[in-house]
């Protein structure tokens, strides 16, 4: 009832309008937003696109008109990334992992057991740290407004629990387009291909892979428990995403428009991170509920995968990127004591 006074009141403010000459109401244009993203409708990444959209609409009395589009039915996340910077496409929420052929810095959040939890990946990518790699994208025609969360990835496969390194032996897994994951599974004597997100459920499905690494959530939300028989729970890199919009469109918005987006953002981010952290546990029961056989990999594996990826970490840092690790480093540091 109440959207109905609106729009009746709004309808005869623009008549009005209309009447007295005013050009203000010819110069009302929505504006529409196509939001693409990788996971299925009913996943964390759909529920959190619904928010924003709604969040969107409200915020700006209808002046933003966002249309969700998932299961990468506008493409891969590498695939969107383009469209945005062409600017076919307004927005997308894309894993950061697949941002590294634009910026490759991006590529130091997919190091290996850097994160120790939730909050300390919120602390650095909310702080200066994320910001500073947030802006290296406007160069190249994207504009990053915020961080949600993918996770913690663990691993599954068609093959056998991995309860220890030597376990990975031989797989063929599924890894991003993203050269710090495949040579830290490579470390681990894993067959690492990578692969669009948007082929995996196919690939597993048909046996070009036997195995892939997500969080719990995804597991669920892209049904992989049907062809996949074991997880592995080994979080061996936290997962950002990141909201990106095209910088062509940007450029049009004005200053207040621009605030509200990346206000609807942030609200969308504080929803999408308590409904992720607050799903984690529910699917992992409704996984070993489907017949999965879970394990929980032991620290000192763990520590073993830690040491045997190093040459990843030292392969990323000799890219030209030690300042930026360093700099990671020193502001964990700095939060741990
Ligand atoms: C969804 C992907 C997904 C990521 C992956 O588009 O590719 O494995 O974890 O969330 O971004």
């Amino acid at each position: 009832m109440k959207n109905l006074i609106t729009s009746l009141f709004v309808l005869s403010a623009f008549a009005g309008l209309a009447a007295s000459g005013v050009a203000a109401a010819a110069d009302y244009q929505p504006r529409i937003i196509r939001f693409g993203y990788g996971l299925a409708e009913e996943s964390n990444q759909g529920r959190a696109a619904k928010f924003l959209a709604e969040d969107l609409a409200k915020r700006t009395g209808n002046k933003f008109k966002m249309k969700s589009f998932g299961s990468a039915s506008l493409g891969s996340d590498p695939q969107m990334q383009n469209a945005l910077i062409g600017g076919a496409q307004e927005m997308t929420v894309v894993s950061t992992a697949t941002l590294v052929g634009i910026v490759s810095d991006f590529g130091v959040y997919d190091l290996p057991f850097v994160f120790g939890n939730e909050r300390e990946a919120d602390a650095i990518l909310d702080g200066p740290f994320g910001q500073a790699l947030n802006a290296k994208l406007q160069d190249k025609g994207l504009v990053g407004l915020v961080y949600w969360e993918n996770g913690f990835r663990n691993l599954t496969n068609s093959k056998r629990p991995v309860t220890k390194l030597e376990d990975m032996q031989g797989i063929k897994l599924r890894v991003m387009q993203n050269p710090v994951y495949i040579d830290m599974f490579k470390s681990f004597g894993a067959n690492a291909v990578p692969l669009a997100f948007s082929e995996l459920f196919t690939a597993l499905e048909t046996g070009t892979v036997d195995g892939q690494e997500n969080p719990v959530n995804t597991i669920q939300s892209s049904k992989f428990y049907e062809v996949q028989k074991f997880l592995s729970l080994t979080k061996h890199v936290y997962s950002p995403w990141i909201v990106l919009v095209s910088k062509k469109w940007w450029d049009k918005l004005s200053a207040d428009e621009k605030k509200a987006l990346q206000a609807s953002a942030e609200a969308a981010r504080d929803f999408e991170r308590k409904d992720s952290r607050d799903s984690a546990g529910k699917a992992l029961e409704f996984l070993k509920q489907k017949g999965m056989q879970v394990n929980v990999v032991s620290d000192k594996e763990l520590v073993r995968m830690r040491d045997t990826s190093r040459g990843a970490m030292q392969k990323f840092a000799s890219d030209g990127h030690v300042a930026l690790i360093k700099d990671l480093q020193t502001n964990l540091e700095k939060m741990r004591n």
